[in-house]
């Protein structure tokens, strides 16, 4: 396969104005009747009609209602007698497709007795012959016609115009969608569904009806994602003025689906685990996550739906935007400082633990990349979470006011149409002249052009006889594919100072007339910058780019004094996470570095287990806070600092760590757990939420702690926890406890578990999910996933379920993976190449577990390197797959 090329872009030869689509539905063979009004592009040179088509039958081609001749070329149907000059003419193209044939879940596919469809990026041509291109805007109008007993409810985009019955027991629905749309975001529902239903009254006073469609067993657990998507309705009014377009706005819910949920113009579609939650079967994490989901792909149908991407290059534009404006929905609805403090400190774990080795990996790639090959290998961590961080790089440089007065020209300037990320950045620069953003636009663009996480490093220099404080700052970039050499970047630091004593000091820098507040934004965008401070009176502690002001990696020589100091005081609450997490990097690092056993060892050194207890025992700090702190670095963190990673010392490492932290609190383990585990009726909110996340931890704790000292009465108690839990997360938390101490009465607890829930999917995944990624000792997690996979309940084909069992092995449990004697990768290879040959959109997923294989030490390098070399091999690879392998052995 070939690459596409971000330059190569060219205008449609022809637009298509509207299309009539009608679909009679059957599994084995559904009808499409595509009807369409096209003309040419008067700006590109005359040119055949090149459609896209894939796996459909072709019927019949008529232009005009005559006949014509035509060609098939490839994947593209290609009409060459077409009327000449500048008139729309009618196209009609017959084709059938097969949806219950339809395994990758791209285009018309049926889950249980349901059609769905899914056409992001490029699965429209499934369905028919079309400009399948996001630029290519149409209006759309669908006729459903199907058996009315099996498929009673008949769903498309837009507006219910009319429905009715037919002869031999089918019946119609016709929909109109008052918005033109590209064919990504068109969609169809057909089946047995019953749905949720709100009326609404917007502030701007026009009413709504929102629907939540899922299977009938599922309607009870429904409100939660009702409750989600009136929020995200009210906040993106509030916060930035786009009120809802449609008179009816429908969210589906389907147990098959490659992704989290698509924002399809007026039907959403989704997968089940981002709708359906009770609290005896949801976990809090489950709650958050829906109400994130939701509110995205909501807040797409301004960023995304009616504002849309030029081309596939472009997809950061809408996703890296929707994200950010996700991540704020949440923290707003967190409400508090503190529990938004928490809620960045979770984004920016997953940023560092996923898109930081994405950067440094050989599927780097820019926010908006130059070349793929698939474009559903693009939908990364860097297209989404570096793209949210480069927007909210914006609004932090031209302030809440500026950003959303930059929102509101990007819509003037745009809406209704497919444009690029520089139009995105150019609105936001031209609403704010003044700002260090339109200051600095054309060094800021780099953060689209280059890949890699930069570095910053910062030295400080303070000077008693003068009372200055100089801060140099210098930056660099590591080469990444295709990109040896990179320009500095524009990099906003937020910075304070901190006295010896832990006080907030007051910021003058040099040239100023007063002292300007105890924080304030450095904007660096040179190779090396220096900064002096005066009027300091004392040896300042600084506290360097808080709330995580840019994505980058921060060097800065820290004694362990300041960074406890840090840990105390710092009022600014992420970096005051992160003070705690550099200590434990710090010595896990020189653990792992030197020879020395550690089990059993005392590798904490007293002063940081004595700050670990001070914010578990602090009577002011959020529960949810205390639990992050408390959390050692992941081993992926851990393996990124690493210039040769031994997978098998950083587990054994960190295990170390956190059996010291269960031995030498345990005291005060026992305490967080009587403090924070009673529950009353069960909330999500982020103040219980924490209660429980940090009891949950202290019960993992203490249960860890038991395996070496023998104690039962934890381990008891926890097990009548999980038996008497009245929640989902306080029940999953217990288990987990018994089944990460490798507990003898975790076996039993699972069982019962999987008694309780047999009937519940998404509740089995967490089953799964719990013993594939649970602590690995002396290679036992392997031989039971490969149980795993012959239990009754396992589905390789139901991508929720793959994850589950096999993604939450081979991608997120590396001491477990990555075994001396090779068998995981082994296993992976197997798992890939299974999944290749039915869904290979989840295969390449998987294929990315072992982008970091030239890292490890050996025997691993050349162990992976085989099994990612075993996957190429293979003749018959899906472009997927093929071009993950090709670029991971580059
Ligand atoms: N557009 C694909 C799913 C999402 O990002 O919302
Ligand atoms: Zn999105």
């Amino acid at each position: 396969a070939t690459a596409t090329q971000r330059l190569d872009y060219q205008a449609p030869a022809f637009w298509i104005d509207s299309v009539e689509l009608t679909f009679d539905l059957d599994p084995a063979k559904t009808r499409v009747l595509n009807k369409m009004r096209l003309r040419r592009n008067p700006d590109v040179a005359p040119q055949p009609l090149r459609l896209d088509g894939e796996e459909l039958n072709l019927a019949r081609v008529l232009v005009g209602g005559a006949g014509t001749s035509f060609k098939i070329e490839g994947d593209q149907l290609v009409l060459e007698n077409l009327p000449e000059g500048n008139e729309p003419f009618e196209l009609e193209i017959f084709t059938t497709c097969a949806p219950n044939k339809n395994t990758q879940l791209s285009g018309l596919y049926v889950s249980g007795d349901t059609f769905f469809t899914q056409c992001e990026a490029q699965g429209f041509r499934r369905i028919t012959y079309f400009l399948d291109r996001p630029d290519v805007m149409a209006s759309y109008q669908v006729l459903l016609r199907a058996d009315k007993a099996q498929y009673p409810v008949l769903l498309s985009n837009g507006n219910l115009v009319e429905s009715g019955d037919l002869p031999d027991g089918r019946h119609f629905a016709r929909w109109q969608d008052p918005h033109k749309k590209p064919s990504y975001l068109f969609a169809l529902v057909a089946g047995k569904l019953v749905a949720r239903e709100q009326q609404i009254t917007s502030r701007a006073g026009h009413k709504h009806l929102l629907q939540v469609w899922v299977r009938p067993g599922d309607l009870g657990k429904t409100e939660h994602a009702m409750n989600s998507l009136m929020a995200a309705i009210a906040w993106d009014e509030t916060r930035f003025g786009l009120s809802l377009d449609l008179e009816r706005f429908m969210i589906v819910a389907t147990s098959d689906f490659n992704m989290g949920a698509m924002e399809n113009k007026g039907l959403n579609i989704f997968n089940t685990k981002y709708v359906l939650a009770t609290e005896a079967t949801a976990t809090d994490a489950d709650f958050a996550n829906i109400e994130s989901v939701v509110g995205h792909e909501y807040f797409h149908n301004w960023t995304g739906d009616r504002v849309t991407c030029r081309d596939w290059f472009q997809l950061s534009l809408k996703e890296g935007l929707t994200v950010f404006r996700d991540q704020e929905f949440s923290q707003d609805m967190a409400g508090s400082p503190s529990a938004r403090a928490v809620k960045r400190i979770e984004d920016v774990r997953v940023l560092r633990t996923a898109q930081f080795p994405e950067d440094a990996g050989p599927m780097a790639h820019p926010v908006r990349p130059d070349s793929y090959v698939e474009i559903n290998n693009f939908y990364t961590v860097t297209i989404y979470e570096k793209g949210a961080e480069v927007v909210r790089m914006q609004h932090n440089l031209v302030g809440r006011d500026g950003f959303a007065n930059g929102m509101k020209l990007y819509f003037e300037r745009h809406d209704g149409h497919a444009v690029t990320c520089d139009d995105f950045v150019q609105a936001i620069a031209d609403a704010n002249p003044a700002s260090p953003l339109a200051q600095h636009l054309g060094a800021f663009k780099r953060w689209y052009s280059q890949a890699g996480t930069p570095r910053v490093h910062a030295q400080g220099q303070y000077d008693a006889a003068a009372q200055t404080y100089t801060l140099t700052l210098t930056q660099s970039c590591p080469a990444t594919p295709g990109q040896p050499d990179k320009q500095p970047f524009v990099i906003p630091v937020a910075l304070g100072l901190l006295g010896q004593d832990g006080r907030a000091l007051a910021l003058q820098l040099e040239g100023e007339d007063a002292a300007a507040g105890h924080e304030r934004t450095l904007v660096l965008h040179e190779a090396r910058q220096t900064y002096t401070f005066t009027h300091v009176a004392e040896a300042p502690v600084p506290s360097l780019l808080r709330g995580f002001s840019a994505p980058v990696i921060l060097e800065c020589d820290y004694s362990d004094a300041e960074l406890l100091t840090l840990l105390a005081h710092d009022g600014d609450a992420f970096n005051r996470w992160e003070a705690g997490q550099r200590l434990a990097l710090r010595i896990a690092l020189a653990a792992i570095a030197s020879d020395a056993p550690v089990a059993q060892a005392a590798v904490l050194p007293p002063a940081f287990v004595a700050a670990m207890r001070d914010v578990l025992r602090h009577p002011q700090l959020d529960a949810a806070f205390k639990e992050l702190v408390l959390t050692l670095p992941s081993e992926t963190y851990l393996a990124e600092q690493l210039q040769t990673v031994d997978p098998q010392r950083v587990h054994e490492v960190r295990e170390a760590l956190r059996a010291q932290l269960a031995r030498e609190l345990h005291a005060d383990w026992a305490w967080a757990w009587e403090q924070h585990h009673a529950s009353g009726a069960y909330r999500p909110d982020a103040a219980s939420s924490g209660r429980r996340a940090l009891a949950g931890l202290a019960l993992a704790m203490l249960c860890l702690d038991a395996r070496t000292s023998g104690d039962t009465l934890w381990p008891g108690k926890t097990y009548q926890r999980f038996k008497t839990a009245a929640n989902m997360t306080d029940r999953l938390a217990a288990l987990g406890a018994l089944v990460g101490a490798g507990h003898a009465l975790a076996q039993p607890a699972l069982e019962r578990f999987h008694q309780l829930f047999k009937d519940d999917a998404l509740v089995i995944d967490k089953w799964f999910a719990l013993q594939a990624g649970r602590v690995d000792r002396g290679g036992d997690v392997l031989p039971s996933v490969k149980a795993l996979m012959k239990h009754p309940d396992f589905n390789l084909k139901n991508p929720n379920r793959a994850r589950s069992l096999v993604f939450s092995y081979c991608s997120a449990n590396p001491g477990a993976f990555h075994r001396s004697d090779a068998a995981g990768y082994v296993f992976w290879a197997d798992q890939v190449l299974a999944l290749d040959a039915f869904n290979p959109q989840v295969a390449a997923r998987l294929a990315r577990a072992l982008d970091r294989w030239s890292r490890l030490a050996e025997p691993w390098r050349s162990a992976a390197r085989e099994a990612i070399a075993r996957i190429a091999a293979k003749a018959d690879l899906s472009n997927d797959v093929r071009e993950v392998v090709t670029r991971a052995l580059a």
